[in-house]
């Protein structure tokens, strides 16, 4: 009989974030009772999540929201010992890149410290939950081998990658030596409709529709020649879900084994609103410009240069496959579909 069985409580940090509330979807469309920690801010941040909020039948019910900020580990303490959930998903934290070498110790004390601070929470609780830890492909900066394994050894080219590789190990570590649940996912870049505005595949996907309705000033872009492993958001959310659900924690490489540069990602998505684009020029001086019209759409602007890009990102996911039963169906050039045609949709209302 499964009246008396009581909901599985999800606990998310980052549930207003693409991932986050990916996951919230998920565990509400299979019953669970999800909590999310959320900062207050002056300006509304909930719209991922909204049309959580805005049910009657889940907001309140099934869904239910905290105030916290990341550096409030009393708060969070005070949050996880009243809600004692199942699962923890902890993927809250500064999550831009290029951002990370403009405020480095706020991307260290959010993304490294505050994951310590989780974890030694956790570390107390009677019944401390399962916890998944969004780690991420920056951990391996330049790779000495492509495509990057669990065993590929962390060589962070970013402060945001140096401090993911710190909360990854230190993860690796409590589940070592204090017996936690805890499971690296190795995330490379996901994707999707609800992206910020500011990672280059939304700026891409956004720019691709305005062009398509018309626009005219030309998007921006930094390195073309920047290569990523692209996959799409809410089947990575599935791979967050499956390891804590596996009978024993572990580290995964969370990726869809291909890899596609800015240049390809942007021809892809404008291909997708019926845009051909070609591209001519090089280094900063390169162009993307309508085939037929000689439109130029694209334009390098230096500014969005990194001081260090890394290196041959790519992933390896057959443990996940082998284990979890996990793989990615959707790469680069159907997240850049997605992306577009949603844009079109949404710049349509
Ligand atoms: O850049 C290049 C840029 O900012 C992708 C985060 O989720 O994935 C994400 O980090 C590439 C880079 O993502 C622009 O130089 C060119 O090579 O979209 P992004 P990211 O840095 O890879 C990892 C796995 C994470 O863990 C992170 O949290 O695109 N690029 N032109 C540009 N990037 C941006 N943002 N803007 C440009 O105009």
């Amino acid at each position: 009989m499964h009246e008396n069985k009581r909901q599985k409580k999800i606990l998310i940090t980052g549930i207003t974030g693409q991932t986050g509330s990916y996951l919230a979807d998920l565990f509400i469309s299979e019953g669970c009772e999800v909590h999310g920690i959320v900062r207050r801010a002056s300006s509304f941040n909930r719209s991922r999540i909204e049309h959580l909020r805005a049910n009657p039948e889940i907001y309140g019910k099934k869904l239910f929201l905290h105030y916290s900020d990341l550096d409030d580990s009393t708060t969070i303490r005070r949050i996880l010992f009243k809600t004692e959930p199942d699962e923890l998903y902890h993927l809250a934290g500064q999550s831009h890149v290029g951002l990370s070498f403009e405020i480095p110790e706020s991307t260290c004390q959010e993304t490294a410290s505050a994951t310590l601070a989780i974890l030694e929470i956790c570390r107390d609780l009677k019944n401390p939950p399962r916890i998944y830890h969004a780690s991420s492909s920056e951990v391996f900066g330049s790779p000495s081998e492509s495509p990057q394994k669990e065993t590929t050894a962390f060589r962070p080219a970013t402060p945001y990658g140096c401090a993911k590789a710190f909360a990854t190990n230190m993860a690796s570590v409590y589940r070592r030596a204090h017996g936690l649940f805890v499971c690296n996912g190795i995330a490379y870049n996901h994707e999707s409709p609800r992206r910020g505005e500011n990672f280059v595949t939304c700026k891409i996907a956004a720019a691709a529709a305005a062009h398509a309705r018309g626009r005219r000033e030309c998007l921006e872009l930094g390195n073309l020649n920047a290569e990523r492993d692209w996959g799409y958001a809410p089947e990575f959310a599935r791979a967050m879900a499956a390891m804590l659900h596996h009978d024993s924690p572990d580290d995964y490489v969370i990726a869809t084994g291909h890899s596609s540069s800015v240049r390809e990602f942007a021809l892809a998505a404008y291909r997708a609103v019926g845009i051909e684009l070609a591209f001519e020029g090089s280094g900063h001086a390169e162009v993307g410009f309508e085939m037929g019209s000689g439109k130029v759409f694209i334009r390098v602007n230096p500014h969005f240069y990194r001081p260090v890009e890394p290196t041959r990102l790519v992933g390896d996911s057959s443990k996940a496959l082998e284990i979890l039963g996990w793989r990615a169906s959707i790469t680069a050039k159907g997240v850049a579909e997605i992306m577009a045609r949603a844009e079109m949709d949404s710049q349509s209302r």
